[in-house]
């Protein structure tokens, strides 16, 4: 058995969900271990499961499994997400742990609770994903029709607990500082505005990312140390690169940048209007210093 939780990973709080047959939830929870020295982690989880109808459908059964997955921070969750079954889905690299409760025939009536706990070794530095799932077979007919819910929790020492923090993926899609210019100057002093562009890749076009910078959303994003705002408050979707794409272009208040004499790059950062972080570093020779 698993011992007193410590402190739920935040972000994976409760799943709930109505499963039948083959359906399933999933729960993801990122992380970043900040901590000096690598340490053993617990993550834990407790799967109940509860019974709004009795099986039916004849003499069937039903069964349940329940998974956690220590998964590589590379993966994308975004496609993660619809496979519900991760093993089904990532290649076996970006697997890096799995524990698999054994499959369990549930009560008729009442509340089963499966518990769940998954060991392993970060280290400093490391960003990694944890996932749940649950899922409910049916057999010879039978099929459960229930109500579930999945809770994680992590099980370590506090001074790991302390350094292990919530993460988000943030994808680091190209800036082009002043588009058309290669050597990027950039005069502090100057009262105009500096145009920076989000490129839109693709990874059939040999780019390393699959990234559509439409999706950015124009007012979230903050340019230089001092974060300035899209001076004209919307952004301007243009194929600056040539290569038959629209690309997001955003102007930025030079002076509201906080950029600064012998600075050599300078970074945008922001969200999708999905929901996912973006930061991007572009270099930059500062003149008239
Ligand atoms: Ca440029
Ligand atoms: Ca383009």
């Amino acid at each position: 058995m698993l011992d007193t939780p410590t402190v739920r990973g935040s972000g994976f709080s409760t799943v709930e969900a109505n499963t039948r047959n083959g359906s399933s939830t999933l729960a993801v929870q990122g992380y970043e271990y900040t901590g000096s020295i690598a340490e053993f982690i617990t993550f834990g989880g407790m799967f109940e499961y509860e019974h709004t109808s009795t099986l039916a459908f004849g003499a069937g059964s039903a069964e349940l499994s329940a998974r956690i997955y220590l998964l590589s921070s590379t993966v994308d969750i975004a496609a993660l997400l619809p496979c519900v079954m991760p093993q089904f889905c990532l290649p076996p690299g970006d697997i890096l742990g799995v524990e698999i409760a054994e499959p369990m025939e549930p009560a008729t009536t009442g509340v089963t609770s499966i518990p769940l706990q998954l060991g392993f070794f970060v280290n400093p530095g490391d960003r990694f994903y944890v996932a749940a799932t649950i899922q409910t077979f049916g057999n010879r007919g039978g099929f459960a029709d229930a109500s579930n819910s999945l809770v994680t929790f992590l099980d370590a020492a506090p001074e790991v607990l302390a350094a292990l923090s919530p993460a988000t993926r943030v994808t680091d899609p190209v800036i082009d500082i002043k588009p058309g210019s290669h050597s990027n100057s950039f005069n502090p002093d100057s009262q105009g505005v500096v145009p920076v562009a989000i490129l839109t890749t693709s990874t059939g076009a040999g780019d390393t990312l699959d990234f559509d910078a439409t999706h950015v959303d124009p007012l979230t994003v903050q340019f230089g140390p001092d974060g300035a705002m899209e001076a004209h408050g919307r952004g301007h979707v243009k194929d600056v690169d040539g290569d038959g794409d629209l690309d997001l272009v955003l102007h930025f208040e030079t002076r509201q940048t906080g950029i600064a004499c012998g600075n050599i790059e300078a970074s945008v950062a922001g969200i999708t209007f999905a929901g996912e972080d973006i930061e991007g570093t572009d270099s930059i020779r500062t003149v008239g210093c």
